[in-house]
């Protein structure tokens, strides 16, 4: 007895992720549809041994089935969402749309997960942004033996945030390098990626950030606490999978280093990886395909009172989407819905 689940989006690099971590984890599911656009159907994806075939988004009928997990675009999130939702399956939500609705959860399990009770207002769960999740997973703990006041936070986020075509002009002007014969000039990305950094992800705003930083403020201050005060530089590196953070916080008590290494030991959903040696730090090519959200570099801010720093690496495509849209539903599953 388990649930009929649908996964929206499931050609791109975070529905193919929601599909195998369901698999893994052993989601109980009675049946699976993997739903694409019309562009992208009859392709295959994968599903533990399986191999199921797309069906059309477009034409689907969500009634009857129990959990659709969207990892598809505003736009397309906007148009079918509410389809669902409205035909009695609780959606789990990867697009920024319903992210800042106050009818709408922001839900990390691991911080929040009493918040997925109010999913039956509008029968929607936002997953938060990739950058965010794995930052209050690591605050989280820190947080309420300390309480954190202020947070600055610098991020080094892979291309696969930027989807496919992020991954593939990573790969194709690697590849142009070292052979000039093609040029790959930017077009998912404002400048060359390629042995290069660009400090602007998502659209400006007005105040000089970006929308990807406006989101780590404002979502960390929905799923945590709201009186946080967070500033934050997004980075686009060139690296396929796995976004980095270089965190410091400030606390209203004193929280000694050795502490914060102990308590984050023992926090859900952390891994410690903190010897103060060379190599003795997570990069992220070492938590690709992982569920943990690392933290190395554990040390005192001798610059304030109550300060840390902290350096946490996750894999995007899993803590930062496709896992946590699956653990939010494991806890729809475990609290609110019935089996089938
Ligand atoms: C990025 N935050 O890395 C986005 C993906 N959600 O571009």
């Amino acid at each position: 007895m388990g649930y009929k689940v649908v996964v929206v989006g499931a050609t791109g690099n975070v529905g193919r992720e929601m599909l195998n971590i369901l698999a893994e984890r052993e989601f109980p599911v009675d049946e699976i549809a993997a739903l694409a656009s019309r562009k992208s159907l009859g392709t295959e994806v994968s599903f533990g041994d399986r191999t199921l075939k797309t069906k059309d988004l477009a034409q689907f009928d969500f009634t009857g089935w129990d959990i659709a997990l969207f990892a598809v675009g505003s736009e397309a999130t906007k148009e079918y969402a509410p389809k669902a939702a409205g035909a009695g399956c609780v959606v789990i939500d990867n697009s920024s749309l319903y992210r800042y609705d106050p009818d709408v959860p922001l839900v990390v399990p691991e911080v929040n997960a009493d918040a997925v009770l109010g999913y039956s207002r509008k029968n929607i769960i936002a997953n938060p942004n990739c950058s965010t999740a794995q930052m209050v997973v690591a605050l989280k703990p820190l947080h309420d033996r300390a309480r954190i006041k202020r947070v600055v936070v610098s991020t080094y986020q892979s291309v696969s945030g930027a989807g496919k075509e992020g991954m593939d002009e990573l790969w194709d002007q690697t590849k142009a390098i070292y052979n000039p014969v093609t040029e790959v000039a930017p077009k998912k990305f404002q400048k060359q990626i390629a042995f290069n950094v660009i400090p602007h992800i998502d659209v400006f705003m007005e105040d000089g950030s970006t929308k990807e930083e406006w989101k780590m403020v404002a979502e960390t201050k929905k799923i945590l606490d709201t009186k946080i005060k967070v500033t934050a530089t997004c980075v686009r590196v060139p690296v396929f999978v796995g976004h980095s953070e270089a965190i410091n916080i400030e606390t209203e008590d004193f929280l000694d280093e050795e502490e914060a290494r102990d308590i984050l030991r023992e926090a859900p959903g952390v891994m410690v990886v903190d010897k103060r040696e060379p190599g003795g730090y997570v990069t992220p090519i070492e938590c690709v395909g992982d569920f943990a959200t690392f933290v190395s570099r554990i040390r005192q801010d001798s610059t304030i009172d109550n300060g840390l720093n902290l350096w946490c690496v996750s894999d995007n495509l899993r803590k930062g989407a496709a896992l946590n849209a699956v653990q939010i539903a494991e806890v729809l599953g475990q609290r609110c819905l019935k089996k089938g």
